[in-house]
């Protein structure tokens, strides 16, 4: 099981894939989405919002310029008198009016699609603790495993080239590539936040309160975020690493981490910073971590 665990790890990941979330040099724009919520908040952005902004600014930098130009105490030395104007006033309290109620109809179906969870395939549990992730995969009986950072003396080449600084962490969460993956969020001891930019997520762990969000990822790859609520002194060393994988090798990563009837005090912690006492990780010897490849 160990040896063919193993030989999973090495052959199941390689090949072309993507990597979303690192930071990329020179860039300015939204990092690209790969899933259909994130598409839908980067064109009510680009699409709605933006041009909007734009209108506005350049409206108001015309006014601000004839006031320059036109009523200054050379070119209108006898200033009017009259401090109001009714239907002036009507209008610019009724046109902001329309343009918030034309933005709140993309911004609620956005809101709507984000709340409206389709049947999901996979339900995977997202657990904050300070200060690392914990996963677990009720349906498929895999108990909750940790995924801590690794440290930057310990980064392998191909993460320091693909810059996964405060990035990279110990054990990813593996997900199906096409699939509804609900995630269920919570917190151990305080409050962190599961932030996923690549899939537009971000949503509260708060202790004792169930969170949900979901996402369908487009495309197999890396995907990397981290904890998005300050929780204290190591907030910046909570990665969180999505790894999205086709359906098959996503069967083999669930026949590798399956269900253990052994004792969890019985396995090595996968980690490469161990966790601490009561957060032993449900997984089997190292070998079969799929983290060891990356
Ligand atoms: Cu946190």
């Amino acid at each position: 099981m160990v040896c063919a665990s193993a030989m999973f790890s090495v052959a199941a990941f390689a090949g072309d894939k993507e990597t979303l979330g690192a930071p990329t040099d020179k860039a300015i724009d939204f990092q690209r989405g790969a899933s259909s919520l994130k598409y839908e908040a980067i064109s009510f952005h680009n699409h709605i919002l933006l041009p909007i902004i734009v209108a506005i600014v350049v409206f108001v930098a015309i006014l601000l310029a004839i006031c320059v130009v036109r009523f200054n105490k050379k070119s209108n030395p006898i200033p009017a008198k009259f401090s109001h104007n009714t239907p002036i006033e009507i209008a610019w309290t009724i046109i902001p009016v329309l343009i918030l109620m034309f933005i709140s109809i993309f911004s609620f179906r956005l809101l709507f699609a984000y709340h409206n969870i389709p049947k999901p395939d996979l339900t995977v549990k997202a657990v904050g603790y300070q200060w690392y992730w914990g996963y677990e995969y009720p349906d498929q009986k895999i108990g909750e495993f940790t995924s801590t950072l690794v440290k930057e003396d310990k980064l392998s080449d191909d993460q320091r080239a693909k810059g996964l600084y405060l990035l990279a962490a110990s054990d990813p969460m593996v997900v199906p590539v096409g699939k509804v993956v609900r995630v269920q969020v919570t917190g151990a001891d305080v409050i962190h936040a599961f932030a996923m930019p690549a899939f537009g997520l971000k949503t509260d762990a708060v202790p004792g309160r169930l969170n949900e969000t979901w996402f369908r990822a487009d495309q197999i790859g890396d995907y990397y975020g981290q904890c998005s609520e300050l929780c204290g002194v190591d907030h910046s060393a909570m990665p969180i690493w999505i790894k999205v994988v086709s359906q098959a090798d996503f069967d083999a990563w669930v026949a590798s981490k399956g269900p253990k009837t052994a004792p969890a005090a019985a396995t090595t912690p996968v980690s490469t910073t161990p966790a601490p006492a009561g957060a032993a990780p449900a997984a089997p010897a190292p070998a079969a971590a799929p983290g060891a490849t990356n």
